[in-house]
């Protein structure tokens, strides 16, 4: 009964909008955001029946990343601090579309259906449920007009520990009225508790949900200890004779998209204490969310944000976006009007796969390795990879493997490795460490720290280890990101140039087509393969081989009411020609 009057009483709040449907895409549900406070209370329902059904700490992250300020955004953080389990998206769609009015509200029979009761159990703050329900039972939520029933075994009310919610959002001035919203969500399951960790980077929350489900520190300032303890780890490791940065200019210039970045990665710097960083487009003072600034607008456009020019020329620069899971590196040229060299993120996957290789073959070096553990380096890409990166971490010896686009499917399969590296060329990635490789390098790294002179073997771990604490092993994060660059190209003592220089990308076109229904448009093989509409395939086939080095896909965008389309040649003509050529076959 109290659970019944809680949801009644709160969801009467949040009428969902006439004619408004929603899905919980990629990166969760993004709409403009003066429709979304809705859906954001029902995400907050259910990240509370999440957490209660995975007895872990859930995240609710507040954001539209790289879209315009208008527009807000929400996504669940699973108990691992990944994406919230792909099984559960349909609830997500389900609950978040349900009609909510009030009639049905008062006609609903929810008597019994909801068997949610506590009672106080000795000794004990928490509650606990008294009636456990028939295994496969739904659970109606009638009671809050949402008219739906989720499935849930008995076990998912045999709790013991009522349901604890996570709550961040960025810099959109929605994000303050949403938050409540998803705040009353949370609420509206009794016992749920939500915390308000307020304006953060999405990586950041992801990080903070991990670590709390780990049982270690997990507030904000612990991730920035984190962070810059690892990095000064690192920069302790360097070879001597390295630490001097070879180019005439050490210093990093950072776009922070005028979102909420910029302002953290300040504060990580006044605590490193060690770096040259200035940081533009830090704030609304700046300039407008996402407008002309900020990694997807670089990456895309292939031009320097706002706040950059020809001053800037041969300056490492690097541009995050609106919610800083995203980071490009680019140079500005010295004459106005050309383009940008770009380093995007298949070069930030390379340049951290050298360093990692390099670190490996010091251990492999070592009898001891070879008989125990080989740690296997897996290197995860999507179609969108230019080809040239492929190619250059093939040559490196290295396994490549294609996952379809979007970080869930990216970061599963870098979980398979016990050195996992995974981008997207859009600039989104990290690196995961298994578990069972973590171990073996403490125990490593303690025998070093323990008295042992240091060899090459010992400092390599050592490095491992600080780099699997620098790098967010929950999501790829901009600001882990930017230290792990900087201090890894500090130990090669490259500049930008040179880093760039690693391999060319192969010149390549991106265009989308509207199409009545795109998803008429079915792939195969890690979006490289058209499986629907029949035919189509072949006819791209025919198309591609025309061209030298020609490579050539097409998939729906998840994100977008359209169809993609990629092209890859040896020169930008032919690469812009076969783009055009297959976008009208998809028409
Ligand atoms: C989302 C994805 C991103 C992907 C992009 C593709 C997450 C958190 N984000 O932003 O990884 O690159 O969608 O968009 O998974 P598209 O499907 O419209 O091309
Ligand atoms: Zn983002």
């Amino acid at each position: 009964e109290a659970q019944k009057s809680l949801i009644l009483e709160s969801s009467s709040r949040f009428l969902i909008p006439q004619g408004v449907k929603v899905s919980y895409g990629t990166a969760g549900f993004r709409e403009d955001a003066s429709i979304l406070s809705s859906t954001v209370y029902r995400v907050g329902i259910l990240a509370a029946l999440r957490s209660l059904k995975t007895q872990s700490v859930i995240g609710v992250m507040i954001t539209a990343s790289h879209n315009k300020v208008s527009d807000n955004g929400v996504k669940i953080a699973d108990p691992n601090g990944g994406m919230l389990s792909q099984h559960w998206e349909p609830f997500a769609d389900e609950l978040a579309n349900a009609p909510s009015s009030q009639k049905l509200l008062q006609n609903s029979d929810f008597g019994g259906s909801i068997q949610v009761q506590y009672q106080q159990q000795q000794n004990s703050h928490l509650s606990k449920p008294i009636s456990s329900v028939p295994s496969n039972r739904r659970i109606l939520f009638a009671a809050c007009g949402i008219n739906h029933w989720l499935k849930f075994s008995s076990t998912m009310l045999c709790w013991s520990r009522p349901a604890e919610i996570l709550l961040g959002r960025d810099t959109r001035p929605s994000g303050e009225a949403l938050l409540e919203a998803a705040r009353q969500g949370v609420t509206s399951i009794v016992g749920a508790v939500a915390s308000d960790m307020g304006i953060l980077t999405t990586p950041q929350l992801h990080w903070m949900v991990r670590a709390r489900n780990k049982g270690i520190k997990a507030s904000e300032q612990d991730y920035f200890e984190q962070l810059s303890n690892s990095f000064r780890c690192l920069m302790d490791l360097i070879p001597t004779g390295q630490s001097k940065f070879d180019g005439m200019n050490d210093k990093l210039v950072v776009d922070g998209a005028n979102g909420v970045g910029g302002a953290k990665l300040q504060i990580l710097h006044k605590l490193l204490n060690v770096l040259d960083i200035e940081v533009r487009n830090s704030s609304e003072d700046e300039g407008v969310l996402n407008d002309g600034v900020g990694a997807d607008y670089v990456q895309k456009e292939k031009v320097a944000p706002r706040g950059f020019g020809s001053k800037d020329a041969g300056i490492r620069c690097a541009s995050l976006d609106g919610d800083a899971d995203r980071l490009v590196y680019f140079s500005v040229p010295p004459e106005s009007n050309a383009p940008i060299d770009l380093v995007d993120g298949d070069k930030i996957l390379s340049l951290f796969a050298v360093f990692i290789r390099e670190q490996l073959s010091f251990l492999n070096e070592k009898e001891d390795i070879k008989n125990i553990h080989k740690p296997r380096l897996g290197i995860v890409q999507t179609a969108y990879a230019n080809g040239a990166s492929t190619n250059y971490l093939k040559h490196l010896g290295l396994e490549v493997n294609f996952t379809p686009t979007g970080v869930k499917y990216l970061h599963e399969k870098a979980a398979d490795f016990d050195i996992g590296i995974y981008f997207e060329a859009n600039g989104h990635g990290t690196i995961l460490f298994s578990e069972t490789f973590i171990e073996w390098l403490e125990v490593r790294s303690n025998k070093l720290s323990s008295g042992s002179k240091g060899s090459e073997a010992e400092k390599a771990a050592l490095r491992l280890l600080a780099v699997s604490k620098l790098i967010n092993q929950a999501v790829g994060d901009a600001l882990s990101g930017v230290l792990l660059v900087e201090v890894i190209l500090k130990h090669m003592g490259w500049s930008i140039h040179k880093w760039n220089e690693l391999y060319h990308d192969l010149p390549s076109r991106q265009l989308k087509v509207k199409v009545a229904d795109r998803t008429s448009v079915v792939t195969a093989n890690a979006e490289t393969v058209v499986v629907r509409p029949p035919g189509l395939q072949d006819a791209i086939n025919t198309e591609t081989v025309k061209y030298t080095q020609g490579r050539c896909f097409v998939r729906p965008s998840g994100t977008e009411d359209v169809v993609r389309v990629y092209a890859e040649a040896s020169t930008q003509e032919a690469a812009d020609t076969l783009a055009n050529c297959v976008a009208k076959l998809v028409d």
